[in-house]
């Protein structure tokens, strides 16, 4: 979601199945606020944190990350400036083996998803649970390039893309809502691309 993305007309398709105003782009072309930043594996961990059933941390290192069981899935992925990449293959984690391992309390209502530096995106828990939502490590069958999201990022197919937050670095259970990075700056809230909620101004939650 950035300059670069209103650029990227040339050679869209329509496709039917896409939500409204969106049109195919094959290449998915990487886009985020700020650098790329590099994985050092023995500094790098995954934490799930706030309100947890126990109200510890659970963290894990990345060699304990990679343990954990894993899943694929194919799903298109529509990002708010108009463009969707068809049938993405993902594999990860699933939020909802992470959630057995580490039980939020229960009144957990949402969570933030936070990146690396700072970026933050909020969604509801029943979101961040749902089908096809990912840790993903890797995109078409591969480790995920650095560019997007190496070496864990969310996938969120079922929100808009600046839901699934790339470098992830932990989860926050939280017991009310919150908005995060963009939802700040005047995104929605919820982000649903077959309602086109784009900014806040389309009837926010
Ligand atoms: N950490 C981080 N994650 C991010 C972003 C970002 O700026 N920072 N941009 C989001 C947006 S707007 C989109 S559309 C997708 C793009 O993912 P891609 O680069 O793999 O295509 O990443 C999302 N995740
Ligand atoms: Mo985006």
């Amino acid at each position: 979601m950035h300059e670069g993305a209103r650029a990227g007309n040339r050679g869209d398709t329509r496709r039917a199945g896409l939500p409204p105003g969106q049109a195919i782009r094959h290449e998915h072309k990487p886009l985020h606020y700020g650098p790329v930043p590099t994985f050092r594996p023995h500094r790098w961990d995954f934490r799930v944190m706030g309100a947890t059933e126990t109200l510890g941390t659970y963290r894990w290192t990345w060699d304990e990350f990679a343990e954990l069981p894993r899943t694929d899935t194919v799903r298109d992925f529509h990002c708010v400036m108009r463009f969707s990449v068809p049938d993405v293959p993902w594999y990860g984690v699933r939020p909802q083996d992470l959630v057995d391992i580490a039980p939020p309390a229960p009144e957990v209502t949402h969570v933030m998803a936070w990146g690396e530096y700072g970026y933050s995106a909020n969604l509801r828990l029943d979101d961040f649970l749902a089908d096809g939502t990912m840790l993903a490590m890797g995109r078409d069958h591969r480790p995920l390039d650095p560019e997007h999201g190496f070496p864990l990022r969310l996938v969120v197919p079922h929100l808009y893309g600046w839901k699934s937050v790339k470098w992830l670095r932990a989860v926050e259970y939280m017991t009310a809502d919150r908005r995060g990075f963009w939802e700040e700056r005047g995104y929605h809230n919820r982000a649903d691309p077959w309602q086109e909620q784009r900014f806040a101004s389309d009837s926010d939650a």
